[in-house]
């Protein structure tokens, strides 16, 4: 930001960006190899997405039990957890815990957002500018910013005008914000808007939902977490761990491996109705091919359309509610407590954006193609610039100058998700085409960390300095990543997984959708063989 002279840099064998579960981890494992290194970190504490997304009925739709770290026997042991799924503000504070646990806080950084990074072939170093003005140089950069952290507000004309304040859920202040009494407009029904339009709803006085596209939510039947439960879980815990690293998505479900089309009608709607009564996105893998053929996919929504009529009183609404325009779970599954119930309640309002647009923002409110509906504050659920939003908000150059943003113009190019081609020393976990936003985030960050850690050990003994890759790995990893895509059903909705929700975005599908367990075995393997694909010096 300044243009002063710039302060002398500070030089150190990395600096990671971002603090939340990824970062946190990669800091653990580089003091474990006797490295120097920071964090950077734009918030006022450690958690990143957990951290940001504090907005009311924000909760992890993956259970309590396998949302957290397995790197550390005793932590797992020793934390309790205490309700099936996750709360933010519990999850927050779990991660505080490992902050303190294993003295992370002196080597993080808050209050600082990184401005670009800029890598110098000569020397061989990257420099990492922040807004704050400081300058750092590292050999390594590593990056924690995670998937779900760029916060998108659409442009809406008028916005500024608005005489009532205005949230966007991913950058929810953490003073608290009280609504009894008064007229709250939510604008968006996906995870987040389904999770907080419940929580809104006990305190508004009066609620109006602004619904672009319906979306298929499944009950999470969120409850307290015994302690028998919990104990019987961590008595097996190595094990649970290790099998769920083999699973699609890190997360121990029940996969089916039947075709729902190869069982009957009666069987078929049992087993939907056994897995709706138990919760979750587990509903999903009811049948092994959901993701894969239309008209097997088509009996599940078809199940959930259902239950959908059943709980809406309004049949006009419930038709609202009801998505036709996508296959299920082509678009992240939500998990809910109470969401379609909500729409009974005599103070809770539906505005289909499908049949009456937004306008613009006026100073009393919202202001449709049919009417003005008058509001005290609008909460944005309006979702993230996924995936490569907060890396490519950095300026980061590489080789010969190259723009990481102006190279991803057409999508993101990755070798596994880890590198690019042109970015030496430049990791990204959870990067673009890794099977990140697909799998419980978590295991994902770890198998990252640790592929990491091993490789800079493995550069620690052989005593390089320098990693890189190339077009020909990138290229390869493209190709099986889009074949594999290309054989689902995922490109059937206009998703943020494919980066649908940000105009002019390229449609790539982001995360990699071939499986955790698949993915780590390649990522094994290209290790074992010398680390295919990548070049040391
Ligand atoms: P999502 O899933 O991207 O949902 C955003 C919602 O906002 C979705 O319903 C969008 O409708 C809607 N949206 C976006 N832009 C607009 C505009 N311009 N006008 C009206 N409505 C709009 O984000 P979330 O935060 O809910 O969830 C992200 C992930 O976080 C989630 O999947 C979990 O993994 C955690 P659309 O469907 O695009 O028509």
């Amino acid at each position: 930001m300044s243009n002063a002279v710039p302060a002398p840099a500070h030089s150190l064998d990395a600096v990671v960006i971002g603090a939340g579960f990824a970062g946190l981890y990669m800091l653990h494992r580089l003091r474990g190899l006797g490295l120097s290194a920071r964090v950077l970190e734009a918030g006022d504490g450690v958690g990143g997405t957990w951290y940001w997304n504090c907005y009311p009925g924000a909760r992890c739709d993956v259970e309590s039990m396998q949302y957290s770290y397995s790197f550390d026997e005793d932590l797992q042991q020793e934390w309790t957890w205490s309700e099936r799924y996750p709360s933010q503000p519990e999850i927050l504070r779990y991660i505080n815990h490992v902050a303190d646990r294993f003295d992370l806080r002196r080597d993080i950084q808050l209050q600082t957002r990184v401005q670009s990074a800029v890598y110098d072939e000569a020397r061989r170093l990257w420099t990492v500018s922040t807004e704050q003005g400081e300058r750092l140089e590292a050999r390594f950069v590593i990056s924690a910013v995670g998937c779900l952290s760029a916060a998108r507000v659409p442009q809406m004309p008028g916005l500024e005008t608005f005489s009532g304040r205005w949230y966007h859920t991913g950058n929810w202040p953490h003073e608290a914000v009280d609504f009894s009494g008064l007229r709250v407009g939510v604008i968006g029904t996906g995870s987040s808007g389904i999770q907080t339009i419940p929580a809104i709803a006990r305190q508004a006085a009066q609620l109006t939902v602004f619904q672009r596209s319906p979306n298929f939510s499944i009950p999470a039947w969120n409850g307290p977490l015994s302690a028998e439960a919990q104990q019987a879980w961590k008595a097996e815990y190595r094990q649970h761990r290790e099998k769920a690293r083999t699973t699609r998505s890190g997360i121990l479900y029940e996969y089916s491996t039947r075709s729902a089309l190869s069982v009957s009608e009666d069987e078929r709607q049992a087993e939907y109705e056994r897995r709706w009564a138990r919760g979750g996105a587990n509903f999903t893998h009811a049948f092994n091919d959901l993701f894969f053929d239309a008209r097997a996919n088509e009996t599940a929504a078809e199940f959930v359309r259902n239950k959908i009529r059943g709980i809406v009183r309004d049949p006009a609404v419930a038709a609202l509610l009801t998505p036709t325009d996508h296959p299920i779970g082509t678009k992240r599954i939500c998990v809910d407590t109470d969401y379609y119930a909500t729409y009974n309640l005599p103070h809770v309002k539906l505005v289909s954006l499908r049949q009456d647009p937004i306008r613009e923002i006026v100073p009393q409110g919202i202001r449709t193609e049919c009417a003005t509906h008058e509001l005290d504050a609008i909460v944005f659920a309006t979702g993230y610039d996924a995936v490569t939003g907060a890396l490519e908000r950095i300026d980061i150059r590489g080789e010969g100058g190259r723009s990481l943003a102006r190279e991803w113009a057409r999508g993101p190019r990755t070798y596994l998700g880890l590198m690019g081609a042109g970015f030496p020393n430049l990791f990204t976990i959870t990067g673009p085409i890794s099977p990140s936003v697909f799998t419980n985030v978590v295991v994902s960050i770890e198998q990252h960390v640790d592929w990491i850690a091993d490789c800079l050990k493995h550069m620690q003994d052989k005593g390089w300095r320098h990693i890189a890759t190339d077009e020909a790995a990138v290229e390869g990893w493209m190709a099986h990543a889009q074949d594999i895509a290309s054989k689902t059903l995922f490109g059937q909705a206009n998703s943020w997984y494919l980066g649908a929700n940000v105009p002019g975005k390229p449609r790539v599908l982001l995360p990699y959708i071939g499986g955790l367990g698949n993915y780590t075995a390649i990522c094994d393997e290209v290790a074992a063989d010398g680390y295919r694909g990548f070049q040391f010096a």
